[in-house]
């Protein structure tokens, strides 16, 4: 049921402006004309909230949890308006009020509160579970600044702070009534009280924790969800001239603590570092995002003994596996649970989604970091680890198998065997990625208990991903597979399949390309000053810049085609653009100097009159979920090149071929089953197998053999050695693949041994892409297949098989 007409649409804007700012839509900014209407979509939110409260209520419904440290968002207003079904009435009524409405959705700032892949997948799993209307509620912190803002000066990243805040607060609704207080640090004090043991924290350092919730909508439903962001603040009252010397002091820790702890997202991506700041923002969120969910528990059974059959808790990578050991505090010193009874409640409560194999992004907290910060939580750690250990040991009689599986060794705490210990489910996010963990990674923990580990192979957004953000193909699918069915359907997207020799339809589908290609050109133009040309390829890789994701290997392939163009100027037959998109950590040292390195060799290019019309390279600045929904509809080649077994799934790569761009990648993550639905003819395949990767390393991977033995490749690493026309030498690069440095072996992804492999399936995309027909019929059996890879469908299996909850 629509919302809103038009006029009523018309009219509570006006209002809204009225009551918020004092003004008439004529004298309104854009600003504030944005915030109107987040706040107009809000309304209506927050009233079907109250229904959907009621109903879990009565119903006694069980709700999910989902638990992580990034949910990256993006913009919400066109999104919100698209779910309640009034985008066209929203644009009617701003362009009516004399706005321009695409003014006022480009003003939004993205929610940028994750880095890459693991938040985006959250953000689109809340859009799928409330369109499916289970009842849910993501949980996160309500950082002040979200993923940093990259600004390219002079070839090189440099980072800026995200203030999303201003404008993009105009979504939350905060709740101070429902604040918790989280404890830091303190010492224990146990006393015996009528047979009982208690335990109190005392000295400790209170941070108040106050839920700012974002409703999100779902589509085709009234059913909303919340996203719970939480903020820090002082318990302190603020005159602190009040204060004894010791309150003062510690009143003055709670004010720098609460003031820092939601202050800035962590930009590290697949890395792990062991700052104790993160360390508190994960405490400080799982502590109260428990206490919140225990507390309305209660309020609505009166115990938490039946706590699992109403709740389950999934959570996002390891980042919030402090829920296991918080839910047996509070089960324990708060409910007055014994030991076993609390363990069978949490243990059938909490499940486990793991995210990446990089031993590098394993979290490991020292134990003296924990014990310090959280005494209470370590104590409940040291009893959980003594208890698995003995299980292990039992079970095995194995002292190595006992050491892998350990939750507390040599010092650290391992986050990862903590959750598969106290968790009911643990899986990876693709079907090879799951193999992996369980044939690999956690393979001694799957032979005890094989029941825990599964697979869901990730999924995303397609409303946002395809039918909002490409309307010229929306328009299309809608036509040819006869209505709206794949909205909620997405399988419905294989009807498509039928005009694979449809001349008409195969034409329409270009046009539509190219149309997206003009129209990102301008947009570049605009906002960047680049020219693009959109008769070119649009061959793009946007996703973080990380050493296995191999930008480089595609930078060695760009080399040799510019060498090639050297020696013949028609060496290359049709105009070939490639688009880059990264952020790099900030600590990230070798990742900046591939960022720079890209736009060394763009510069270069650019200058050289031989690849006018034939040869570009663009770096687009500050890659971001707005930019991503501008550029997938204009890409046509998807670079999904990651070293085979590293990347758990990737979601760009669905997202590009849900828009029609034929991928170029390797048997890795995700790719895999896309080639299991695509077959061979309709995706450029090549390298090593994620085996025979693992096979090369073992038996030994001398890279130099390979560059003495392939001109090609030797003359295009010799070109990163004298570097481009700015002067710049990357022979650090260079080392780095032939010698190895700082530790890492030499090549450690195998760029070089899929180098020959990796030019062979840019021919055969080049080629393909001379026969329009060919590649038009390609590109629609992607978007035809591409319906598994919907969220809908990943988050049904969830509810299916691991939260075992109902779902439409
Ligand atoms: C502690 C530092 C840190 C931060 C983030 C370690 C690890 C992470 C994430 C788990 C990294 C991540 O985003 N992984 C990506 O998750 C996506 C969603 O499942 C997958 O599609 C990507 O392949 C995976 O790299």
């Amino acid at each position: 049921m629509t919302p809103f007409t038009t006029q009523s649409l018309e009219s509570a804007l006006t209002a809204k402006l009225m009551l918020n700012f004092g003004k008439t839509p004529e004298e309104a900014t854009d600003q504030e004309m944005m915030k109107a209407c987040a706040l107009v979509l809000r309304d209506v939110m927050a009233m079907r909230r109250v229904e959907v409260k009621k109903q879990i209520r009565r119903q006694q419904q069980k709700q999910v949890h989902y638990l992580s440290l990034e949910f990256l968002m993006g913009r919400s207003l066109m999104k919100n308006a698209y779910n309640l079904e009034v985008l066209p009435q929203l644009r009617e009524a701003l362009e009516h009020l004399g706005f321009k409405a695409a003014d006022i959705f480009e003003i939004e700032p993205d929610a940028g509160l994750g880095n890459g892949g693991l938040g985006r997948l959250a953000a689109c799993y809340l859009d799928s579970m409330t369109t499916l209307e289970i009842p849910a509620a993501g949980y996160s912190i309500c950082y002040e600044l979200g993923i940093f803002k990259q600004k390219i000066v002079e070839g090189q990243q440099v980072e800026l702070p995200d203030n999303w805040k201003d404008l993009g607060a105009a979504w939350l609704l905060p709740k101070p009534e429902e604040a918790q207080t989280v404890q830091f640090g303190g010492t224990l004090r146990e006393f015996w009280d009528d047979g009982h043991l208690h335990i109190v924290n005392e000295n400790a350092t209170s941070v108040l924790a106050v839920p700012c919730d974002m409703v999100v909508a779902g589509y085709g439903t009234d059913h909303v969800n919340t996203l719970r962001l939480w903020d820090a603040r002082s318990t302190k009252p603020v005159d602190m001239s009040l204060f004894s010397r010791g309150e003062y002091l510690k009143a003055a820790e709670e004010e720098a603590m609460a003031a820092t702890i939601a202050k800035v997202l962590y930009p590290e991506d697949n890395h792990y570092e062991g700052k104790s700041l993160r360390l508190k923002q994960q405490y400080f969120f799982v502590s109260a995002t428990v206490q919140s969910i225990a507390t309305k528990h209660l309020d609505t059974y009166g115990t938490l003994k039946n706590f699992h059959e109403k709740n389950v808790i999934q959570i996002n990578d390891t980042h919030p596996a402090l829920v296991i050991p918080e839910l047996m505090r509070i089960f324990i010193d708060e409910a007055g649970m014994d030991w076993d009874e609390a363990w069978d409640i949490t243990t059938k409560s909490v499940a486990y989604t793991n995210h990446t194999v990089l031993a590098e992004a394993l979290e490991r907290w020292p134990q003296s970091l924990m014990e310090s910060l959280l005494p209470r939580v370590w104590q409940i750690i040291q009893e959980i680890s003594a208890r698995w250990q003995q299980k292990v040991e039992d079970f095995y009689h194995d002292s190595a198998k006992t050491a892998n599986m350990a939750i507390i060794w040599g010092g650290e705490v391992r986050m990862a065997n903590l959750c598969i210990a106290g968790g009911m489910a643990v899986n990876g996010v693709s079907g090879l990625h799951s193999e992996i963990l369980k044939k690999d990674v956690f393979r001694d923990a799957c032979s005890m208990e094989p029941w825990k580990f599964q697979n869901v192979t990730n999924g995303i957004d397609h409303r946002r991903w395809l039918s909002e953000i490409n309307p010229g193909l929306d328009a299309l699918v809608k036509e040819l597979t006869g209505g709206d069915d794949y909205l909620l359907q997405p399988l419905a997207l294989q009807k498509l399949d039928a005009y694979a020799d449809d001349k008409a339809v195969l034409e329409r589908l270009a046009a539509i390309k190219r149309a997206n290609k003009e129209e990102f050109a301008l947009y570049a133009k605009k906002t960047r000053g680049v020219i693009l040309n959109p008769d070119a390829i649009f061959d793009v890789q946007v996703k973080r810049l990380h050493e296995y994701k191999r930008q480089l290997l595609n930078v060695l392939h760009i080399i040799a085609l510019y060498q090639k163009l050297q020696d013949d100027p028609n060496a290359i037959t049709h105009p070939h653009t490639f688009l880059f998109g990264a952020k790099a950590a900030p600590g990230y040292a070798v990742a900046k100097r591939i960022i720079r390195l890209i736009n060394s060799l763009a510069d270069q290019i650019d200058h050289d009159p031989i690849c006018k019309d034939k040869l570009q390279v663009v770096f687009l600045e500050n890659y971001r979920v707005s930019l991503a929904e501008r550029l997938m509809p204009a890409s046509e080649v998807s670079q999904q090149i990651s070293t085979a077994g590293k990347e758990a799934s990737g979601t760009g790569n669905m997202k590009f071929m849900m828009n029609g761009a034929l991928t170029i990648g390797t048997l890795d993550g995700a790719n895999v089953e896309m080639h299991d639905v695509l077959g061979d003819e309709n995706m450029f395949l090549f390298g090593l197998h994620a085996d025979e990767v693992s096979r090369v390393k073992r038996e030994g991977y001398v890279p130099q053999r390979l560059y003495s033995r392939d001109d090609t490749l030797r003359r295009c690493l010799d070109a990163l050695r004298h570097g481009f026309r700015d002067g710049v030498s990357y022979d650090d690069l260079y080392q780095r693949l032939l010698f190895g440095a700082g530790g890492s072996p030499a090549d450690e992804y195998l760029l070089l041994a899929d180098f020959d492999s990796y030019c062979q399936a840019e021919r055969r995309m080049a080629e393909t892409y001379a026969d329009p027909m060919q590649w038009n019929r390609m590109s629609l059996h992607n978007i035809a297949r591409s319906g598994i890879f919907a969220a809908d469908r990943a988050v049904a299996e969830y509810a299916d098989n691991i939260w075992h909850v109902p779902h439409k």
